[in-house]
């Protein structure tokens, strides 16, 4: 089967494609009562430019050989997963209601045995660069031209792990793969403000040059405005577009805001995980301009 770039979505169409995914979010997570919010929020408008405008990939043959290939490091996202892979069409929205439960084919956290579209389990932070670098190899030894991606969060970045797919994919010319880096500034938790001084925990990476520091490892570094979908489009297509040119593999900061999207989520570690009431539900709802969404 062939594999096609999908055509561009409209600026409009990707914003409503977005808004439908975080009332997904949201809404699955409140009634599961239990799951992530802000990494899932914070990493959609990537995940819906990626999934409605960039990726080859049939929802009806998942297992295509041919097909791009992602793998979201940051498993914790999986409902921002799990939400625009159902929009795309890979399972029914209906099914997004089964989130968490015991015998659901979608689990806290993405299970590759299990759930269509899903490449790699993830959930354990620090794994999913490695991988998607052993895909990518494997895509060159085989002559496959399908291009791997992949999402970390910038907490994730303090695994160890990630620094050695970092300091491997150069050596092998993995100019078939490229890594997102979710740059929202936060990861589970914060330090009280008054003690900021034992290093706060907020802004992960808050000192460390990255682009310079990747750049530096042999990698071809875009930085843009994670919710801006030019400039997304523009990075996707400096780095899938460019494969078999360079050599080199290619990372994309994107700088985001964990929460993005509802007011009350937008900014905040508190809101890495957490389970919205009926009325901060209505407000989401009203925010996102989702039909039905506030019923
Ligand atoms: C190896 C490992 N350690 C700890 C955790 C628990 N954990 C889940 S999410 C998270 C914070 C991740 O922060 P970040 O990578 O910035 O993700 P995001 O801000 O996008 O949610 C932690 C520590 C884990 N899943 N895996
Ligand atoms: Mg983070």
């Amino acid at each position: 089967m062939t594999l096609h770039t999908p055509a561009r979505p409209t600026h409009e169409e990707l914003t409503a494609t977005a808004q439908r995914i975080r009332w997904h979010v949201i809404n699955t997570v409140a009634a599961s009562k239990a799951g992530h919010i802000g990494g899932p929020l914070s990493a959609t408008d990537l995940l819906t430019a990626l999934y409605f405008g960039q990726l080859r990939i049939d929802p009806q043959h998942p297992q295509d050989p041919e097909r791009d290939r992602f793998i979201l490091s940051k498993g914790h996202s999986a409902i921002g997963l799990y939400a625009t892979l159902a929009v795309r069409g890979y399972f029914p929205e209906d099914e997004l209601a089964t989130f968490d439960h015991g015998d659901s084919r979608l689990q806290g956290h993405p299970d590759m045995l299990i759930t269509p579209g899903v490449d790699i389990s993830t959930g354990s932070l620090g794994q999913g660069l490695s991988a998607a670098a052993g895909i990518a190899l494997g895509a060159k030894r085989l002559g496959k031209d399908f291009h791997t991606w992949v999402m970390l969060g910038d907490g994730e970045l303090e695994e160890g792990q990630v620094w050695e797919a970092v300091i491997s994919a150069p050596r092998y010319q993995l100019d078939n793969l490229t890594a997102i880096i979710d740059l929202n500034g936060l990861q589970q938790y914060g330090w009280p403000a008054t003690d900021r001084d034992r290093f706060d925990r907020s802004e992960p990476m808050g000192h460390v040059d990255l682009e310079a520091v990747l750049h530096g490892f042999g990698w071809n570094v875009h930085v843009i405005d994670g919710h801006d979908f030019e400039a997304i489009f523009t990075a996707f297509d400096a780095a899938a577009g460019t494969q078999g040119q360079h050599g080199k593999p290619n990372a994309i900061i994107a700088r985001t805001a964990k929460g993005k999207g509802i007011s009350f989520t937008e900014g905040t570690y508190a809101w890495h995980n957490g389970v919205a009431t009926a009325e901060q539900l209505r407000q989401a709802g009203h925010e996102l301009n989702v039909e039905g969404g506030a019923a």
